[in-house]
């Protein structure tokens, strides 16, 4: 009922004014242009996640990254069933173990110890794209303090020249807002990042919009489109915005699916606002899990050489 009046009065808000619920930080409901995935693209590379274990030959884990934030990421908490990439979060009082850490002495990777343990995937060193339409049809981890999001990079994010054409950060959505605003939760952010993250970092955002089912119970789709010109974001293939601040990356970048909680060095010590620690109730709600149906990936039918 919230919602419904909600939905109503940022519909209002945006009759009078379309950039008022942007400027209060309110999300809106994507009333963009649709996506034509039939006319415009070509399916190029996807994964239906049909199998029983992760197919190694489109994604990886990044083994030597263990400490992520407030807890660990480790590929046991990766898995595949019932059709799904399911990436799973929970706190662990075992730490688990480190398959690699005997392998790779040099790489001094943080030990494993009790705490908050999710994943992440990527097609880094396997599968890297230029251009086209992006798109995940997933389910958000219900539970708070996490944060999971699809998205993409390359090495040239890193270089900070003034521009984000060498390499970009494109957050094709990132939720983190589960029961962390007064105004509702069922809601995603899309941005980017370049010119890396210290001095000189740069991003921007198109803000919050607003999902109409509950996306913690429901598949969604969220998706990029990417030309040289400009990055257009769509829920549910309607358009939520556009971004190309800084110029569009126009090298290859890689895919990205992951959890993560707010914190330092592995140890987890608030939500993203700050309020405190992760709430572990109600139990029901743990282990939190990222379900994924697919992610695939289109090549605009121009750019295909025949
Ligand atoms: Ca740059
Ligand atoms: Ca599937």
């Amino acid at each position: 009922m919230i919602k419904a009046l909600l939905e109503i009065f940022i519909a209002l808000l945006m009759l009078i004014n379309p950039q008022i619920p942007d400027a209060l930080d309110l999300g809106k409901i994507p009333h963009g242009k649709e996506i034509n995935l039939e006319e415009d693209f070509e399916l190029v590379w996807c994964d239906e996640f049909n199998g029983t274990e992760l197919d190694r030959s489109k994604w990886g884990f990044s083994w030597w990254i263990t400490e992520r934030k407030g807890g660990y990421w480790h590929e046991d908490m990766v898995s595949v069933k019932d059709g799904n990439l399911v990436i799973r979060a929970e706190y662990l009082d075992e730490p688990l173990e480190n398959y690699y850490a005997d392998k790779f002495p040099d790489m001094n990777m943080p030990e494993y110890k009790p705490g908050w343990y999710t994943g992440k995937v990527t097609t880094r060193g396997l599968h890297e794209f230029l251009y086209g339409y992006f798109e995940v049809r997933c389910i958000l981890p219900a539970a708070t303090g996490m944060w999971s999001a699809f998205w993409m990079m390359n090495e040239g994010v890193y270089n900070v020249d003034g521009s984000g054409k060498d390499g970009t950060e494109v957050d094709v959505f990132e939720s983190f807002n589960y029961k962390d605003h007064w105004w509702g939760n069922d809601c995603v952010t899309t941005g980017i990042h370049f010119d890396g993250y210290n001095e000189g970092h740069q991003g921007d955002t198109i803000g919050n919009a607003f999902i109409k089912n509950n996306p913690y119970e429901e598949y969604n789709t969220y998706g990029v489109e990417w030309n040289k010109d400009e990055y257009i974001f769509y829920l549910n293939g309607v358009e939520m915005g556009r971004l190309s601040t800084g110029g569009v990356s126009q090298n290859p970048e890689y895919l990205l699916l992951s959890c993560e909680f707010a914190g330092e060095n592995g140890v987890q010590f608030s939500d993203r606002h700050g309020t405190g620690e992760i709430d572990k109730t109600p139990e029901e709600n743990w282990p939190a899990e990222f379900k994924i149906d697919y992610v695939r990936c289109y090549q605009y039918k121009d750019l295909i050489e025949k």
